[in-house]
C-alpha cells in the first residue's frame, strides 16, 4: 500500500482520447483503451486536483504517415520537433479528440493542457509543447504553485506520452506514481521497457488504485 496525502496531490489523465482506442479503429487505436476511465477516475478521489491532456492535432502534418508503410518510420526533412510518422489522430472537431466515455466533462477538470497543435511538432510529454523540452505548457508551474508533491498518473499510452509526462514530472522534482490499472500501452515489449526506465527513475508503479490508500 502507498499512502497518499490528498491535500499535495494531483492526479493526472494523459491523453485518455478516444483516438487511441479501438472506437476509432482508422487512428492509434490500443488495445482496451477505452477500458481505463473507471481506474482514472478512482485514483482521482486520491487527490485534490485532476488534471487532463490532450493531443490536439491538425488534419494535415509533416508527421501524419500517408500509408501503414510509413508507421513510425522517421520523418524526413528538417524538423526539429518531430521524430516519427503516426496515423492522423485526436484532430480537433473529430470523435478522435474527444474523451473516452466515463471521463468527466472537460470543464470538471482543474487544467485542460492541449499539445500538438502545431503542426511542426509532435510532443509526447504533456509537461513541454516540443521534444527538447524547451516550452513548458505551464503545468509544471501549476503544480508547484499548489505545492503538489505528488502526482498519480494513468492515460494513453503507456510507452508514449504516458512514459515521457512521468519522466518530465519526476525530473521536475515531483513524486510519481504510476497507476497501471488506469494505462494501456501500445505493444507489450515498449510498455515492459518503459515500466523498467521509470521504476529505475524512481517512479512508484501500482497495479491498481486498490493499493493507495488515504
Ligand atoms: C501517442 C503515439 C503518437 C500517445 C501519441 O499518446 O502515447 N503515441 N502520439
Amino acid at each position: 500500500m502507498i499512502k497518499v496525502d490528498s491535500t499535495m496531490t494531483a492526479s493526472f489523465d494523459v491523453d485518455p482520447q478516444c483516438g487511441f482506442t479501438p472506437l476509432c479503429p482508422d487512428e492509434l487505436p490500443i488495445k482496451e483503451g477505452n477500458l481505463i476511465a473507471d481506474e482514472l477516475n478512482a485514483q482521482s478521489a486520491f487527490a485534490n486536483f485532476r488534471i487532463v491532456s490532450k493531443d490536439c492535432h491538425p488534419a494535415k502534418a509533416p508527421w501524419i504517415a500517408e500509408s501503414a508503410e510509413q508507421i513510425m518510420t522517421p520523418v524526413e526533412g528538417e524538423y526539429p520537433n518531430l521524430d516519427i510518422k503516426w496515423p492522423a489522430h485526436c484532430v480537433v472537431g473529430t470523435l478522435g479528440n474527444s474523451l473516452i466515455p466515463g471521463l468527466p466533462d472537460e470543464k470538471e477538470y482543474d487544467v485542460v493542457i492541449e499539445k500538438g497543435i502545431d503542426p511542426l511538432k509532435h510532443p509526447y510529454g504533456a509537461c513541454y509543447h516540443d521534444l527538447a523540452e524547451e516550452e513548458g505548457t505551464g503545468i509544471i508551474e501549476w503544480l508547484q504553485e499548489r505545492k503538489v508533491g505528488t502526482v498519480i498518473v494513468g492515460g494513453l499510452a503507456t510507452d508514449f506520452c504516458v512514459k515521457t509526462t512521468v519522466l518530465q514530472l519526476s525530473t521536475a522534482g515531483f513524486k510519481v506514481i504510476l497507476n497501471l490499472a488506469a494505462c494501456r500501452g501500445v505493444a507489450e515489449e515498449s510498455t515492459q521497457l518503459a515500466c523498467q526506465l521509470m521504476k529505475d527513475k524512481g517512479v512508484k508503479i501500482v497495479t491498481s488504485s486498490a493499493e493507495l490508500t488515504n
